[in-house]
């Protein structure tokens, strides 16, 4: 608290001081606000991570506090702009000016009602609460009561027991979301009503501001629209595949996948169907997780193997003590978040990772996305505390994930000895590439559609009476899968994923899932590489790290197309290489589903298969393309006025 007051003091000291607020005042101004902002922001991260770190009602109240000192704290600054600076937008200096920009914008601190700012504060820290701490008892399957992570994240990606499947996906909705709607419910009102203070129309809006795109959400449509055609034929090959493993009496008739057989509880990315849907048995695939566990790899050298992968390209490794002060085992003792994160303490040395690590593939890929944040905060740490951000929230993604593209590779699990031969044959390749789709181009609509429902949410198209089912129609619409069991209002199948409760915009995985492919382009032309994108390993080549880090150091200081242009050459965001790097696997895909009809109706299915057994099969013709649908309802409206 002390160290609270002093800052407050000395910034509100310099007010009245200046006579008048010169550009050179300005760069003073902001040199001080910079030292004292490291000091507030530090506070607050460390109230925050105690309390993700030790979920207990005390360190909740302390978190609340803190985030309402640092809104004080951002508030009293850009009150003092207003009187010492009211002329701050004619400054010429881009670096100065653009800081100011940033400060004058107080997002949620903005509202004059402390009351509801803390309860913005609380409401996050409680739903966050639930979903951390969630619970499902399977008695009937022979288990006892499961956490999410690892219990039933574990479940989901192993077991293939239809049922055991239907009821850990229940059971978790059960245990989390459907206990959040009224707390969300006032959520959304209170940060509408504080997002109104800082002059946007909703917090949708305030969340797309920080993209600096005016055409940012008919961008994000059209990157989607060109990548579609990939999504709908691994959607029909995957089916075809699960309906095999399953039986088709579990399929609805609209061509819809139902969303509990993707080995992920929120069918988000399909990794963990491999063995399922693998394109050719005979030919070379690697078991990561089992040939992790035969290599003894245990949480500690997970974390120093993705470590190396950064320092073999020139890359900051992680700081001493990060090791001593993160937290990367689930704690026995205690309730935590266990959702994996990054934390930057901007004090330039303290720099952690949160996650309830445990000795797999898809959580050795979230360890090497989390590293990839670090590393972010790493290369910007001499950037002002402002600038200590990535170029836009989907920038930090990028990074977060850019690594993993070279990392999977063949090439580099042979490097690391989780392979023993590098295949060079052509069905090995497929099997490689399907396997990155399930990871990459699975995530597609659904990186797509998380925000397209929030955004609904706080611009209010979307009311609590219709949440659920305006989730399952995007859920729908865009994944073509559907819910193994009837939902109603009463449930929130929204807040069964983090970043709902954890209240984490969505938009940013998308923007990352196309911008981590534009980079990794980039990068291997850099190390003159000239083999297929999907095979390209920037491992050991410093040229990739010095270019990647010429971008990162830049972190927020300039708008995200300078960023771009400083790694691609280009402004804009693209699909082409993620195109380029797939198109081996979408052409062998197309020729599979020559017989298939691709896509799916819409429209969710009434006709829920009963968690009981396989419904009847209806006798109408299974598959309804989505283009087919879309014209019978234009036709309907025609004819019908
Ligand atoms: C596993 C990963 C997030 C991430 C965490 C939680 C929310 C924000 C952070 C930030 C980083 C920063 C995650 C990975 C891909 C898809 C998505 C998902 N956890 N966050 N502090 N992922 O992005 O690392 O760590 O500095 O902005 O949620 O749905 O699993
Ligand atoms: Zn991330």
């Amino acid at each position: 608290m002390w160290i609270f007051l002093v800052v407050m003091m000395s910034l509100t000291l310099g007010r009245g001081q200046a006579q008048s607020g010169t550009e050179a005042e300005g760069r003073l101004f902001l040199q001080e606000y910079d030292a004292k902002a490291g000091i507030v922001y530090n506070k607050n991260v460390k109230a925050s991570w105690n309390y993700y770190t030790n979920i207990t009602d005390e360190n909740l109240e302390k978190m609340t506090a803190s985030n309402l000192e640092s809104a004080e704290f951002s508030k009293e600054v850009a009150r003092n702009i207003s009187t010492r600076f009211p002329n701050w937008n004619t400054f010429t200096d881009p670096v100065v000016k653009r800081q100011f920009m940033k400060l004058v914008d107080l997002g949620f601190a903005a509202i004059n009602d402390t009351e509801k700012l803390k309860s913005i504060s609380t409401l996050e820290a409680e739903l966050t609460g639930i979903y951390s701490t969630g619970q499902v008892c399977l008695p009937e399957f022979g288990k006892g009561c499961l956490s999410l992570e690892p219990g039933l994240t574990d479940l989901m990606a192993k077991s293939r027991n239809y049922q055991e499947l239907v009821a850990v996906w229940k059971g978790w909705r059960d245990a989390s979301g459907k206990k959040m709607k009224a707390k969300y419910t006032d959520f959304v009102n209170v940060m509408n009503e504080a997002i109104a203070f800082s002059g946007y129309n909703d917090t949708g809006e305030y969340w797309r501001s920080w993209y600096e795109t005016p055409t940012f959400e008919e961008d994000v449509k059209n990157l989607y629209e060109q990548l579609r055609p990939l999504y709908e034929n691994l959607h029909a090959y995957v089916r075809r595949k699960l309906m095999k493993q399953y039986g088709e009496q579990y399929f609805p008739d609209n061509g819809h996948i139902p969303a509990h057989l993707f080995g992920n509880m929120w069918s988000q990315t399909w990794l963990n169907i491999y063995d399922i849907v693998e394109p050719y048995p005979e030919a070379t695939s690697v078991d990561i997780t089992a040939k992790m566990a035969e290599k003894g790899y245990n949480i500690t050298h997970m974390y120093r193997v993705a470590e190396e992968f950064f320092t073999s390209i020139g890359l900051d490794p992680m700081p001493e003590g990060f090791w001593t002060k993160s937290m990367l085992e689930k704690p026995a003792d205690r309730d935590v978040v266990c959702h994996a994160s990054a934390w930057d303490f901007y004090d330039g040395q303290d720099f952690r990772i949160k996650q309830c690590t445990a000795v797999t593939e898809s959580q050795l890929l979230t360890v090497h996305h989390e590293m990839g944040h670090v590393i972010y905060y790493l290369a910007y740490v001499d950037q002002p505390v402002l600038y200590r951000r990535g170029a836009n929230p989907g920038f930090h993604e990028g990074m977060a994930d850019i690594v993993t593209l070279s990392f999977q590779t063949p090439e580099h699990m042979k490097a690391i000895g989780l392979l023993d031969d590098i295949p060079t044959d052509d069905k090995s390749d497929i099997n490689f590439l399907l396997k990155m789709a399930l990871y990459k181009v699975a995530f597609l609509p659904f990186g797509y559609l998380i925000d397209q429902w929030r955004w609904g949410v706080f611009n209010g198209k979307t009311t609590p009476s219709t949440y659920n089912h305006d989730w399952w129609d995007l859920r729908c619409k865009y994944q073509g899968i559907s819910p193994p069991v009837e939902r109603t209002e009463d449930d929130f199948d929204p807040g069964a994923k983090y970043h709902i409760p954890g209240n984490t915009p969505y938009i940013r995985y998308f923007v990352s899932f196309i911008v981590q492919f534009q980079w990794h382009k980039a990068l291997c032309d850099e190390i003159g590489y000239t083999g297929p994108l999907h095979r390209c390993d920037i491992y050991r080549k410093t040229a990739a790290g010095t270019l990647l880090r010429n971008m990162l150091k830049m972190g927020s200081s300039k708008q995200w197309q300078e960023a771009m242009q400083a790694i691609t050459g280009s402004r804009e965001m693209s699909v082409l290489p993620m195109m380029e790097y797939f198109d081996p696997l979408l052409q062998w895909l197309k020729e599979q589903n020559k017989e298939e009809n691709i896509g799916w109706s819409s429209i969710c299915p009434t006709n829920i298969p009963s968690p009981n057994g396989p419904r009847s099969p209806s006798g109408s013709s299974r598959i309804y393309p989505t283009t087919f649908l879309v014209g019978l309802i234009l036709f309907l409206r025609v004819m019908c006025g």
